[in-house]
């Protein structure tokens, strides 16, 4: 392993010259205007079966099914079915970005050329970056983050830029001996899901089945921050039948719990930690809406309440421990121009992984195949067709 030593800068890295060896991350050095976001456009979907099985198609996306808005609001059993109708995901597979890869693979020739899928162009694809959504929130929310690191690895191939998260020693470490009560609440969100859902349009939620939460619905979708431009898929809950815009991704609705809040501290905090997580995920892909449940100390869901990702801001907008998001999208466009800057040579076997801890800058390291390299040789040789 090669590492590159770290040296401080103080100008923008934009203003710096190639290669920068580390990426500072304090807020203060990012409260430039809110730099070019495109409209998303969804280019497609996949779907992930009760085994995880990848299919090319929309089977698993579920329907927006509120309760109805009359009584004392909803009152959801979150513990219903804990642990005897729970079907959890193995999370010792680490999947990395092989379903989007499956999907890419699958819509290749449809990806370049100028008459396909909106005045993209040739050569589009070789000039973006590929990645799970879940991957840029973690960017976006870097300035603010204080207890989870991070390492993003990067390959470039046939020009592109592709991202793949590796979990941390101390993710894992987290992961391996995470106490009971979290695996429940991790069961509850998905519990929500279902009392929320129905799986046909016009359908009623279904809360006597199980919570597999192989299943997922992922949206793929293409934007740009700046001058870079952004392929990336992140799974989506619902479709609302009834949005006032009802083309994909404006009629997705994202589902969230959190705990009942009763004083001004804990709305405060709330509004500082949570919403920006909830709003970074959601602007992406431009989801629209975040509907949130709010549930007491018996794990009963008590009240909902729609949260536009679009008002997010206005919670902290005068907050002085709030959150900016012109900080979030220019840290995250100046961490793309840093990984463009860095990985420079075209090899799907070589890796740079991008590492950050609260309080540091983003740092990198140099690695050849296993266990960084990401790029599986089905997609590789597939792709050099
Ligand atoms: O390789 C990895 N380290 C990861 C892979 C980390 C995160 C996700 N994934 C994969 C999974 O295949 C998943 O199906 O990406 C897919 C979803 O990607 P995303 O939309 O980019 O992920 P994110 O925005 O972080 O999470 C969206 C939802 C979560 O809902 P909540 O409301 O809790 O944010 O995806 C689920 C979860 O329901 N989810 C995951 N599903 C499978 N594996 C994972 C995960 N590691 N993380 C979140
Ligand atoms: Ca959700």
């Amino acid at each position: 392993m090669k590492s590159r030593g770290t040296k401080k800068g103080d100008e923008p890295l934009s203003k710096r010259p190639h290669l920068e060896p580390s990426l500072p991350t304090d807020p203060a050095l990012y409260s430039g205007p809110f730099p070019f976001y495109r409209l998303p456009s969804q280019l497609g979907c996949f779907s992930l079966d009760e085994q995880r099985q990848y299919h090319g198609d929309a089977r698993a996306l579920r329907y927006y099914s509120p309760p109805p808005t009359s009584s004392q609001g909803p009152n959801f059993d979150l513990r219903d079915g804990y642990p005897d109708r729970y079907q959890p995901r193995d999370e010792t597979v680490q999947e990395k970005l092989d379903h989007l890869l499956h999907w890419l693979m699958e819509h290749r020739g449809q990806l370049e050329g100028p008459s396909n899928f909106s005045l993209r162009g040739p050569g589009w694809l070789a000039g973006a970056t590929v990645t799970w959504r879940g991957h840029l929130t973690k960017l976006l929310t870097t300035p603010y983050e204080r207890q989870e690191g991070w390492q993003l690895a990067a390959s470039r191939f046939q020009g592109t830029l592709y991202l793949s998260e590796v979990e941390t020693p101390a993710a894992r470490a987290q992961r391996l001996s995470r106490p009971p009560h979290l695996r429940e609440l991790m069961y509850m969100g998905y519990k929500f899901e279902q009392y929320m859902c129905a799986d046909k349009p016009g359908g009623s939620p279904d809360p006597s089945g199980e919570v597999n939460t192989n299943v997922a619905f992922c949206s793929v979708l293409r934007s740009r921050l700046g001058n870079h431009p952004l392929l990336f898929s992140g799974e989506v809950d619902c479709t609302d039948s009834k949005a006032p815009s009802p083309e994909p991704p404006t009629c997705y609705v994202e589902l969230k719990t959190s705990k009942e809040m009763h004083s001004l501290g804990q709305k405060r905090s709330f509004y500082r930690y949570k919403l920006l997580k909830w709003w970074a995920q959601s602007f992406l892909p431009g989801v629209p809406n975040v509907v949130a449940g709010f549930r007491n100390p018996e794990g009963f869901i008590s009240s909902l309440k729609t949260f536009p990702t679009m008002k997010m801001f206005e919670y902290v907008r005068n907050d002085r421990e709030g959150w900016n998001p012109s900080v979030c999208m220019n840290f995250c466009a100046a961490f793309l121009t840093f990984a463009h800057n860095t990985v420079v040579q075209d090899d799907p076997r070589l890796v740079y992984l991008f590492s950050w801890e609260p309080g540091g800058p983003v740092t990198v390291s140099e690695h050849r195949d296993a266990p960084y390299a990401f790029l599986p040789t089905w997609y590789v040789d597939a792709m050099s067709q």
